[in-house]
């Protein structure tokens, strides 16, 4: 950790002393993060090219994603990287949130990782079969899962917090296992269903990391904690830095994701950062209010599931294609206009989301 040296040498030079600051360490995160996806990104480009890690357009999908054919995908792979160099440098990775962030990180970045290879190098159509898939995220979210039920730290680890009834505190017990690999996992997959047109995804995972740095902030900070009466949780805040270095990474991929993308991020990209954002709901005790600032991709989910029952259980479809992103193109919208609408909706779930921390 690049911060603890640098802070240790505050007794020769005072203006170091600032290294210790998370809102300090939070800013460096990010823009570190950013710098090293603007680094890497080309020629990680170039590189996913070279090894033919092109993704496969299907054929039974909008028509004008025909000529997205070349674009390479797995790009993931450079958001974790900067993620985690990042970390390495400015944050303190002995604190187990931040732990429990970069374990998803990366292990669920490995599911992706597989299901992007044996698409694209191995020509298989199916990647990873949806057994293993999901079998893999629950299997890595129910460790996590344990191990935050056991953590002797964290005094409310089995409450969940309700927006607007700031007594209704419900502690779950045993069944908190349960529940955050359900958040989790339903998070992972439904970031994944919601990367299928261009920067959709990581635009709406940038804003979602905007609001989840300023909750683990104030639930990291007694004084605002107690004036906003949010739970605090001792330790909570290093994760804003962890959020600083995830909105640096997401705003420079996008840099290269946006439309006409030059590069999709994969499922090593959309699982990981899915199930980063389902970690950090669950540590930061509040599911529900993310669940609010994850609105489109809890629509994008719910457009599946509707018209996949539909389909099977009366032969029609709810909408003209899902996820819903889909239907709005065959309704005829533009794609970028498609982008660019989800994430005005996303923008404002996330200031309402963050209306709720004083509704109470
Ligand atoms: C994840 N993957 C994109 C890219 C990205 C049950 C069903 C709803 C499942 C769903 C599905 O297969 N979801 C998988 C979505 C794919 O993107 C790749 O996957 C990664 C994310 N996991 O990083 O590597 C395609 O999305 C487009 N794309 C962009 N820009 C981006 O920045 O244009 C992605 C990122 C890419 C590219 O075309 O190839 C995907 O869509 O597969 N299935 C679907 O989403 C399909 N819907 C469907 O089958 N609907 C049926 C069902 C519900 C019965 C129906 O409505 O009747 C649609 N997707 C595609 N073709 N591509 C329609 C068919």
């Amino acid at each position: 950790m690049l911060y603890e040296l640098l802070y240790s040498l505050y007794v020769y030079f005072t203006p170091f002393n600032v290294f210790r600051y998370i809102t300090f360490r939070t800013a460096l995160a990010a823009l570190t993060a950013m710098l090293i996806t603007f680094i890497i990104a080309p020629r990680v480009i170039k590189w996913l090219k070279k090894i033919s890690m092109i993704q496969q357009i299907r054929d039974d999908g909008p028509q004008t994603h025909m000529n997205k054919a070349g674009t390479p995908t797995m790009g993931g792979i450079i958001i974790i990287i900067a993620i985690t160099v990042s970390m390495l440098m400015w944050g303190n990775i002995t604190n187990l949130y931040v732990l429990s962030v970069l374990f998803s990180l990366i292990c669920f970045g490995l599911i992706g990782f597989i299901d992007d290879y044996l698409k694209a190098v191995k020509k298989n159509p199916k990647g990873l079969k949806a057994r293993y898939k999901f079998g893999g995220q629950v299997f890595f979210a129910t460790i996590l899962s344990i191990f935050l039920y056991m953590n002797p730290q964290d005094p409310f680890n089995t409450v969940l917090s309700i927006p607007f009834f700031k007594k209704w505190l419900v502690d779950l017990g045993m069944f908190y296992v349960p529940f955050a690999v359900f958040v989790i996992v339903g998070s992972s997959n439904a970031v994944n269903l919601t990367d299928g047109i261009d920067g959709l995804a990581i635009g709406l995972v940038a804003i979602a990391t905007i609001v989840n740095g300023a909750l683990v902030y104030l639930s990291g900070h007694v004084v605002f904690a107690n004036y906003l009466q949010v739970l605090y949780i001792p330790g909570i805040g290093e994760l804003t830095v962890f959020c600083g270095a995830m909105l640096g990474a997401s705003l420079g991929f996008l840099w290269y994701n946006a439309y006409p993308a030059q590069v999709f991020m994969g499922d090593v990209g959309s699982l990981s950062l899915g199930g980063c954002l389902g970690t950090l709901a669950v540590v930061t005790k509040h599911e529900i209010v993310l669940a609010v600032v994850g609105g489109i991709f809890v629509l994008e989910t719910l457009s599946v599931v509707l018209q996949v029952l539909s389909f099977k259980l009366t032969g029609k479809r709810v909408f003209k294609m899902a996820p819903i992103h889909h239907h709005f193109e065959l309704k005829g919208w533009a794609e970028p206009k498609v982008i660019v609408r989800f994430w005005i909706i996303g923008i404002i779930l996330a200031l309402f989301s963050l209306a709720t921390l004083k509704l109470r």
